[in-house]
């Protein structure tokens, strides 16, 4: 059955109220400095949601300015660890009571489903504010026993200052995933949400300051990358930027951090994960795996299962019925129950997703399946999947963001081995086999953050999320999170009186 897009445009659902359009600087929702706007447009319709302040430099000047008070002389980095993660705690549940209507804004803002937004993102989100706010009283330093008369132990401070640059695929997620661990560390922050998806940043700022986080604790300054994000991460006063989004901007935040004051910076980048699939594997169930690794959340997912190497004994079985997968699921708006796939997040997206199909086709891959745009409305794209795909094709190096499937075959473990490495990227791998030793082999000789056996976008709070290669370095997620935003200070005294 082919029904792509038979939902698109039949119904009208329920948009969700817009509340909050200004910048949030220091507890205030306040207009820009330069009073410029811009507008958030609705992918599924090309229409504009609304008109939202936009932060350049001053702006930003001003929110760290707020930052930095609340984080010298405010009580956030001075409250017992248990008090903040009581206060974030209220912060989760506000956000549940709020969970249709953040869900909603990200549907309307990003395209995402708003049947995913309810029962995985959010959810999600909530799981990691829970975990953090639990960690807040669990970070301490260790005692050291120190050669000759002395001894030692160390003190995790926080950072300081911390600019979160986030992108558009996961607005609520980045929000949480960036904004958790700097507040259990005890960090204050600017938050410079993408342009393309501003809304619910702003709703999150006002839930955290109901729950009693502190004014000036959490800033939320949207705007540009090369306005307000450029001057974020060159500000002399952030102690560190943590920043996901592509690797061509993770080198600029890093030159301007290195051109700046030198903060810390950790970079969550692009990926063109493998998805290895073993002659051994059940190849319904591999489909099924490789399916939702592609085309869910319309392929905008770091970790998509981009390239997918199938062994050759099940190659043409697996060809034949991804095939018939793809073409049977149901592009349309994402605010229909019904839908698999909404828009892309906005026109470049689209128009970039549609210009690597044409290259897969130039480059001489065979289109097995979609490849056209989906409607005349709206920035849609059919499931697509490639065949005949080689390494060397710039289809299977560069990262598409787009629900596009590049199929190659291989004969061995090594040479799915070689072919998984052979990109600049290391973000994740999937593997399906029944086999304990494939899989413990591949695992240790793929080069990425992520390892899913039998599995896919298997996330968790407490499982660290991040990358090899110019996927970027840094973790997020886990307590390995929690260092990024902490200093160690060690402290020595001598154990008997003074030998001075
Ligand atoms: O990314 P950018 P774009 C990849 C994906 C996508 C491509 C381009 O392949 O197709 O990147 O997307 C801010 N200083 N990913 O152009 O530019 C920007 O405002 C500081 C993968 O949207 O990296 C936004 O907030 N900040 C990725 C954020 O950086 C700057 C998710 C991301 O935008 C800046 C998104 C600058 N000079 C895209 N320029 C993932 N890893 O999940 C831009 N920004």
């Amino acid at each position: 059955m082919d029904n792509l897009c038979s939902s698109n445009g039949k119904k009208s659902f329920k948009l969700p109220e817009i509340k909050f359009t200004k910048l949030f600087v220091n507890g205030q929702f306040v207009d820009s400095v330069s009073g410029k706007r811009f507008e958030t447009v609705n992918p599924a319709t090309g229409e504009v949601i609304a008109k939202v302040a936009e932060g350049g430099e001053e702006d930003i000047d001003l929110a760290v300015k707020a930052a930095r008070e609340a984080f010298d002389h405010g009580r956030w980095p001075r409250m017992s660890g248990f008090e903040r993660g009581r206060i974030m705690s209220k912060f989760a549940d506000l956000i549940e009571q709020n969970l249709e209507e953040l869900a909603a804004l990200d549907s309307v803002d990003a395209g995402k489903l708003l049947a995913s937004g309810k029962t995985v993102d959010i959810p999600h989100c909530l799981h990691i504010l829970r975990y953090y706010a639990g960690a807040a009283d669990k970070i301490h330093g260790e005692t050291l026993k120190l050669a000759g008369e002395y001894q030692g132990y160390t003190l995790l401070e926080p950072i300081g200052v911390v600019g979160h640059i986030i992108p558009w695929n996961y607005p609520s997620t980045m929000f949480l995933m960036k904004s958790s661990p700097a507040l259990a560390a005890g960090c204050t922050m600017v938050i410079k949400p993408a342009e393309q998806t501003p809304l619910s940043a702003l709703f999150y700022a006002h839930l955290a300051k109901q729950a009693g986080i502190p004014d000036g604790v959490i800033n939320v300054v949207n705007g540009f990358g090369r306005t307000a994000g450029a001057a974020l991460c060159s500000h002399m006063d952030v102690d560190a930027i943590s920043f996901t989004g592509s690797t061509e901007t993770g080198r600029l935040v890093m030159e301007a951090a290195a051109r700046s004051n030198l903060k810390t910076v950790s970079l969550e980048l692009g990926g063109k994960s493998p998805l290895i699939i073993f002659d051994d594997a059940d190849v319904d169930m591999a489909v099924a795996l490789a399916r939702i690794a592609i085309f869910y959340n319309k392929g905008e997912i770091c970790v998509a299962g981009s390239r997918v190497y199938v062994q050759e004994g099940i190659y043409d079985e697996f060809v034949r019925k991804a095939a018939e997968s793809a073409k049977s699921w149901v592009v349309g708006d994402p605010f229909d129950p019904n839908v698999q796939q909404g828009p892309q997040v906005d026109k470049t997206q689209f128009e970039r997703v549609l210009s690597y199909i044409e290259l897969g086709k130039t480059e001489g891959a065979t289109l097995l399946t979609g490849g056209r745009r989906c409607g005349d409305k709206g920035y849609y794209i059919e499931p697509t999947i490639f065949t005949d795909v080689k390494e060397e094709m710039r289809i299977a190096q560069e990262e598409i963001f787009g629900p596009v499937m590049s199929l190659m075959k291989f004969k061995t473990i090594e040479e799915a081995i070689e072919k998984a490495n052979a990109t600049r990227y290391g973000l994740a791998a999937g593997i399906v086999t029944k086999d304990l030793n494939t899989a413990n082999r591949v695992t240790r000789s793929v080069r990425a953050g992520t390892i899913w056996i039998n599995c896919y976008f298997a996330f968790d709070p407490g499982c660290p999320f991040g990358g090899y290669k110019m996927s970027g370095f840094g973790r997020d997620l886990g307590m390995h999170a929690i260092n990024k935003y902490l200093q160690v200070k060690s402290v020595v005294t001598p154990l008997h009186s003074s030998p001075w």
